[in-house]
């Protein structure tokens, strides 16, 4: 087609035009959606309107909220430990907010070398990114409040070279919206590895801090023995341990926890927590459990013990394997490193196996006992050492016919469920006293042997009976809210520290009674 000159020019012309004015469109448009945050032209100019928002409400956050002195983040190792020729620990993070108001979208970044390996962690997703450990938060831990703190994020990492595990955490980032609260790492004295000297220095500290009003309990009895029937404090008065019994660590590990401890110690009047580690069963030590991961926990509970100075059992929870002798190999490690690392402390007290039972006899039960003594005597000259007996604990009798020689401060457990249990066990019990046998209740209820069922207070009581009038220890089970009659807590209660009377089971409330009496 053929087109005039004159055609042509009024196209050009008029394309011109619509290109200035959709330019000046633009630029008008741009313009004042800075200025009205309502007017909105294209879908591009509303993306860099929302986007200008963000950026000055992030300035102000930032600005209103903290300082880089108002927020910090520290880490600490409180366990160490070697296993295969790796070295394996637990970081502890902790992120403080002084300030006014609360911060969110934390993260936190570990300095750990190429070779550290993440094993485990909890409260807090964890990732390895290069040379870092990077910390963001789970769901319910997104803020930290305002004049509050974030603690019990932990992590279990491990390394092939000692040299590798010492330089995690030489330095720590705490990150607020991508903005770097700190610089430097109060924590790089707490991260060197501590002996077991210091760490037990540092436990005395924390214990001496913690109390409420006088003497923990560790304070004033310290180390205890056994003689004759009795335990005897470090002044050789009688003493009897009172306490709780967690449930399986591996189930029910948000218990341990010193807050719950305490809410024990203070306004129970208890001073004994039995740890509970089930070795067979689901999650179990010597089965599917994570070993390092339920050890930590376990480590765990005897910090927060020692902190409050309250005495705490390590309980090797054999129940389904019925014969001790299944895992003999793995109790032999297992105590090997609980006894080097507790040597020094008074208040930690070894359960050697829980309860055997099925065909067990008291000679397999001896045999393996004469087994694991001597490797925690090795380094652990005369904590107590609890030794569990055939039938569920039952026959002490048994045992008190041919009890363990050439040791000091061996005990041996009965177990009892007050509905199920009832005269012919405390016949036992009184046989084997008269014998000279020292026996301890690690564990009982006052329902059935199921751990449910009704609760009987009548058996209960004579029970209790027994016990006071023996000066007998105990622990009672267990500390959860599992929705069965032996749980000392409610199941409608989610609390795991600090609870009212509202928040016990009808066997919380009866055995706070028993305790405070
Ligand atoms: C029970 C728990 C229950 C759990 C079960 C696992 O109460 O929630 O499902 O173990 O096998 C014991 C044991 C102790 C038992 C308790 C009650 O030492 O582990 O706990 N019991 O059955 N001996 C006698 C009773």
């Amino acid at each position: 087609m053929k087109m005039n000159n004159k055609k042509a020019i009024i196209i050009i012309a008029a394309l011109a035009a619509v290109i200035v004015g959709l330019t000046v469109f633009v630029f008008v448009g741009g313009k004042k959606n800075k200025k009205d945050n309502n007017e909105t032209t294209t879908s591009t100019e509303t993306t860099v309107q929302n986007t200008e928002n963000e950026a000055t409400t992030q300035e102000e956050k930032t600005d209103d909220t903290a300082t880089n002195k108002d927020c910090s983040v520290s880490i600490s190792k409180p366990n160490t430990w070697e296993s295969n020729g790796k070295y394996f620990g637990q970081v502890d993070v902790t992120i403080t907010n002084k300030s006014s108001s609360e911060i969110k979208n934390w993260k936190v970044v570990i300095d750990a070398p190429n070779g550290v390996e993440i094993d485990s962690n909890w409260n807090g997703e964890v990732k390895k990114d290069g040379n870092d450990i990077v910390v963001t938060a789970v769901e319910y831990n997104q803020s930290v409040p305002a004049n509050g703190n974030i603690k019990d994020i932990g992590v279990i990492v491990s390394a092939n070279s000692k040299e590798d595990f010492d330089s995690i955490g030489k330095a720590v980032k705490l990150l607020v919206d991508g903005k770097e609260y700190t610089d430097n790492n109060d924590a790089k004295e707490e991260t060197t590895e501590e002996t077991t000297e210091e760490t037990t220095e540092k436990a005395k500290e924390d214990n001496k801090s913690d109390k409420t009003d006088g003497k923990t309990p560790v304070e004033i009895h310290g180390k205890l023995s056994v003689k004759g029937t009795d335990i005897v404090d470090e002044n050789g008065d009688k003493f009897q341990l009172k306490g709780i019994s967690t449930h399986g660590l591996a189930w029910f590990p948000d218990y341990v926890n010193k807050d719950a401890f305490s809410t024990f110690r203070d306004d129970w009047d208890a001073n004994l927590i039995r740890l509970a580690m089930y070795t067979h069963e689901n999650n179990g030590y010597c089965t599917d459990g994570n070993k390092s991961s339920i050890k930590s926990i376990v480590n765990n509970g005897v910090d927060y013990a020692t902190q409050l100075g309250m005495y705490v059992i390590i309980d090797w929870h054999v129940l389904r394997e019925e014969n001790p002798n299944v895992y003999k190999d793995e109790a032999k490690l297992f105590f090997e490193e609980m006894s080097a690392k507790y040597k020094d402390y008074d208040n930690v007290i070894y359960e050697i196996c829980n309860e055997p039972n099925g065909s067990t006899s008291w000679s397999d039960v001896k045999a393996y006992a004469e087994e694991i003594i001597p490797v925690i005597r090795k380094n652990d000259k005369d904590a107590i050492i609890i030794v569990g007996t055939p039938n569920w604990s039952q026959d002490v009798d048994i045992a008190a016919d041919n009890p363990i020689t050439g040791y000091d401060n061996i005990m041996y457990a009965v177990h009892f469920y007050a509905a199920t249990h009832t005269e012919n066990i405390r016949n036992k019990v009184t046989t084997a006293l008269d014998k000279g046998l020292p026996v301890f209740v690690s564990e009982f209820s006052i329902c059935d042997a199921s751990g449910n069922g009704a609760i009987d207070y009548n058996q209960a009581d004579k029970w209790f009976e027994l016990i006071n009038k023996n000066n007998m220890s105990y622990a009672a089970w267990n500390l959860s809210n599992k929705d069965e009659t032996s749980s000392l807590i409610k199941s409608s209660c989610t609390k795991t520290s600090g609870w009212t009377d509202d928040d016990l089971s009808e066997t919380g409330i009866w055995l706070k009674k028993q305790i405070q009496n």
